[in-house]
């Protein structure tokens, strides 16, 4: 019986149907993803609030879908429904009917709530008021404001170095929000700024910043739709960014081809049924990949020099592109002619045949955009494999031309403008020095803690004090028995949220949870009507404000709770004007124009319809802002991830009906799953061949032993009781949801430079379960992780005992 898991079932009532499989789809959208939208609309809002709130929903005068960061069209070129299934469900998520009041929290002990599902916490409804749970207590109780912000000014008063405290932000957050919660932890003295995108698309932030000088993509939207060739490469659009399929169509029609790079054969990639128009409702829809690669999880390196060692072959190259706008061409062009096929083949599980049917489509188009998200950037060599895209782009100047560009399709619709206003726990020096200049106050230069180094200083004592702006922080990380035991050890956890989720039910000595406007509702800070600004991950800047009634009179907006810890914390005569930025956000947005580069007349320019885009050098003017001052081309070694016999490399990815750790419901529609999440997609050979058949219930064991120490011992983690799913893919892979499979990601492994867990490569093995409630756990709803200690739910193999 494997350790650490001698606990039940975790209790779930909401759903007791068995968990369903049947064939995937071959096609994404159409009536029925209308149809599934305004089914759950309906189910929480009632009918008249889904109307009002849908239709202002990604409209010029409306609020800013809370979903994905894909970009809007035009001012003037809008659906009157501008919004997709999913982004219809995360509006439901938020502007639902049902209430989480203090009642709620009377009925139930904290001891309760954390044997509950993600799931089940989620669908309570709204958080009303401000709740606090006191050292010791068994249940959360109401505080005031007042006297919530006096706990935790008190808590950071009294640590030795600012540094102790943490200040987390997820990716929803406004642009002003972002901006001034930056401002109050450089304050207080620390850059402890992590953040999702350490999680997320970090790899890419780090990779571009060598290769073209500025860490966010090169291309609007426009490029997309005009493009000869997209390549969409680890991404599941149809159920991430369903949007995207709009200008993936556009695309098709006017000619140009789609190549797909991914292990599963997602049906969004397929074909599309676009619910906007009458061939999408009921006629055939259109068929999206002209070329599917099944790459092997983790090929991508390999995949991308040898399709760059081809394009040198065929000299199908922009020389004077390369000779006017590149630095290192001739190393990366000897390396390349170095090539090993043979570690190429074994890395992407391809044949050379299927690669060089995807480099001449490269090769014939003169307008490329390449198109890539977590299936590239999660694992331990994503930030070469990030550089390797690139290098491919720079071959034939696909970088700053209309058609063409890099496409890092980024998550939470704001996550990129977080980090444009200084959500980052190393800031470069011309940052700091602004903000410095313009407040007065003394910034911090040392580096903080990204996400990572966040748990580990929880866990090790150096960190005490954890403060989340959205999120969920627990339940989004990797480790899961580390970091909950982690937080158990802080003296405070604080989470500023829209609903109940895993991070308030596990906590440290005193939390405290503080309800926030959601984005579709109005913002009545100060007296006057308040709006906030996004970023969307093609640089376009615009802003936002909801038509709802909030779901409580007791809830605050984000920067009104910042400005409130701040003036509790700093006081009053603090050198940042903290009353008047929550009195009136324009005045934040002033700073934001002196501070961040490229934001000059900041608030002026938010007015125009549809917003502005911020400025981008080498989409612009084909300028690099590198130490070469030209494009770099990076020569990476081909690595080939070694998985040992009778072990899988697992996936851990979303399933249709989440949004990230905010579990909507338990289908997974596209790929055939109903009513479970617990289940394992393998190759149906190697299920035969590892002794399994479809159906079985198994352990999830990953094995893991440091990459860079031979003699480490192996640690094993588990994940109890998944359905296995025989699901075409390439053998030797397996996948299946986060975050339930948080487990199973070691802490230490991530990857190099980034440091973002590698939750796309981690090598498992599969064990027949012997929970005698296994068959309850598969069917269950949503998100299951221990609560043990950390410890117990690993065992150690010593090194000779793996195969
Ligand atoms: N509805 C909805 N929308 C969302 C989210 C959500 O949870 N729900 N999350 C948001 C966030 S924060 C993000 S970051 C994005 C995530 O958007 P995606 O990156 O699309 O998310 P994942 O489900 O993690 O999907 C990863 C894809 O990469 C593939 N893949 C896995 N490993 C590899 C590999 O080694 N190589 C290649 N080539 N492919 C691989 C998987 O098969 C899968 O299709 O979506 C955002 N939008
Ligand atoms: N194994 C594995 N782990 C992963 C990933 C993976 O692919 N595999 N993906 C990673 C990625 S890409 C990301 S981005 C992270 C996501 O990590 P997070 O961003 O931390 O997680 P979310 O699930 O998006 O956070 C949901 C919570 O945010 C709060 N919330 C929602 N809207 C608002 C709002 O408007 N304001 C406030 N204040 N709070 C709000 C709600 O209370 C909700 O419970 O997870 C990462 N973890
Ligand atoms: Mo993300």
């Amino acid at each position: 019986m494997p350790l650490g898991w001698n606990r039940s079932a975790p209790r779930d009532d909401l759903d007791e149907r068995e968990l369903h499989v049947g064939d995937p789809e071959d096609h994404a959208a159409g009536p029925t993803a209308v149809a599934v939208a305004m089914k759950r609309a309906v189910e929480q809002m009632g009918p008249i609030r889904t109307a009002r709130t849908l239709l202002r929903l990604n409209q010029v005068d409306g609020f800013d879908c809370q979903g994905c960061a894909w970009p809007d069209p035009d001012a003037g070129h809008r659906h009157t429904a501008e919004f997709c299934e999913n982004g219809a469900k995360a509006v439901t998520e938020e502007a639902t009917l049902r209430r989480v009041d203090r009642r709620f929290f009377a009925d139930h002990p904290v001891a309760e709530l954390v044997e509950r599902t993600d799931f089940w916490l989620g669908q309570q409804g709204r958080l009303t008021e401000p709740m606090v749970l006191r050292p010791g207590g068994t249940h959360y109780e109401p505080i005031t404001w007042e006297d919530a912000f006096e706990v935790i000014a008190s808590h950071l008063r009294e640590l030795a170095s600012p540094d102790e405290a943490i200040f987390y932000t997820s990716g929803k957050t406004s642009n002003e929000a972002a901006f001034a919660y930056q401002l109050l932890a450089r304050s207080l003295g620390t850059n402890n700024l992590p953040d999702c995108s350490n999680m997320c698309h970090e790899s890419t932030s780090v990779g571009l910043a060598e290769s073209i000088g500025i860490g966010k993509g090169s291309v609007s939207l426009h490029d997309v739709e005009t493009a000869e060739l997209v390549v969409v490469a680890g991404q599941n659009p149809g159920t991430n960014h369903p949007r995207m399929l709009s200008a993936l169509e556009k695309a098709k029609r006017g000619g140009g081809k789609i190549l797909a790079i991914n292990p599963l054969r997602e049906a969004g990639l397929v074909r599309f049924k676009n619910p906007q128009n009458p061939r999408g409702v009921v006629g055939r829809g259109t068929d999206l990949a002209d070329l599917h690669l099944p790459v092997r999880v983790n090929g991508d390196l390999a995949l991308f020099q040898a399709i760059g060692a081809l394009l040198l072959e065929w000299d199908a190259l922009d020389h004077d592109f390369i000779e006017q706008h590149t630095h290192g061409f001739e190393e990366y062009a000897a390396h390349l002619r170095e090539l090993d096929w043979d570690a190429v083949l074994a890395a992407t599980g391809l044949s050379r045949a299927q690669i060089e049917e995807a480099a001449q489509m490269f090769r014939d188009s003169s307008a490329t955009v390449l198109c890539w998200a977590m299936g590239i950037t999660q694992h331990r060599n994503s930030v070469a494999t990030v550089k390797e895209i690139a290098n491919v782009a720079f071959l034939q100047g696909n970088i700053g031309k209309p058609g063409a560009g890099l496409c890092p399709v980024r998550g939470h619709s704001n996550v990129q403008g977080d980090r444009t206003m200084g959500i980052w726990e190393r800031s470069p020096e011309h940052f700091l020095r602004a903000v410095e200049d313009e407040f007065e106050i003394p910034v911090p230069r040392r580096h903080g803690y990204d996400s990572v180094a966040s748990v580990r200083a929880l866990h090790d004592g150096d960190a005490s004090v954890f403060i989340g702006m959205g999120g969920n922080f627990v339940a989004a990380i990797s480790d899961t028995a580390v970091t909950e035991e982690a937080f158990r050890r802080a003296a405070l956890t604080v989470h500023v949220s829209t609903k109940l989720n895993r991070s308030h039910v596990v906590h440290g000595r005193t939390a405290l949870i503080l309800p926030a406007l959601g984005r579709s509702e109005r913002d009545l800070t100060g007296g006057t009507r308040q709006r906030v600004t996004v970023e969307d991950s093609m640089s376009a800047v615009h802003a936002s404000h909801g038509p709802l009634e909030p779901a409580s009179e007791h809830l605050r907006s984000e920067v009104d709770i910042i400005c409130g810890i701040a003036l509790a914390t700093l006081g009053a005569d603090h050198a940042v004007p903290w009353e008047r930025f929550r009195a009136d956000y324009t005045e934040i947005r002033h700073r934001i124009s002196r501070v961040v580069p490229g934001a000059a007349a900041y608030a002026e320019k938010v007015d125009q319809p549809g917003g502005f885009v911020l400025p981008h050098p080498p989409r612009d003017s084909r300028t690099f802002p590198t130490r070469q001052e030209r494009a770099v081309f990076a020569v990476s070694p081909l690595d080939v991830l070694h998985v040992p016999e009778g072990r899988l490399l697992l996936q851990t990815m979303r399933s249709h009906d989440q949004f990230n750790t905010t579990i909507y419901g338990l289908d997974d529609r596209y790929r055939g799953v109903r009513n479970g999440r617990r289940v394992v997609f393998v190759h149906p050979e190697d299920v035969t061949a590892l002794g399994f058949a479809d159906g079985d219930l198994v352990d999830l064991v990953s094995e893991w032993r440091d990459p860079d120490d031979d003699s480490s011992a192996v640690v094993e983690r588990v994940a109890p009781a998944f359905r296995v799913v025989a699901y075409e893919q390439p053998r030797g892979c397996a996948a299946a949801y986060y975050p339930e499979t948080n487990p199973l990601v070691p802490l230490a492994s991530t990857a190099l430079g980034s440091n973002t867990p590698t939750s796309k490569s981690v090598v498992v093995r599969l064990e027949r379960t012997t929970h005698d409630d296994a068959r309850r756990w598969s069917s269950d709803a949503g998100h299951v992780v221990p609560s043990g200690r950390g410890d117990e739910a690993k065992r150690v193999v010593e090194p000779d005992q793996l195969s």
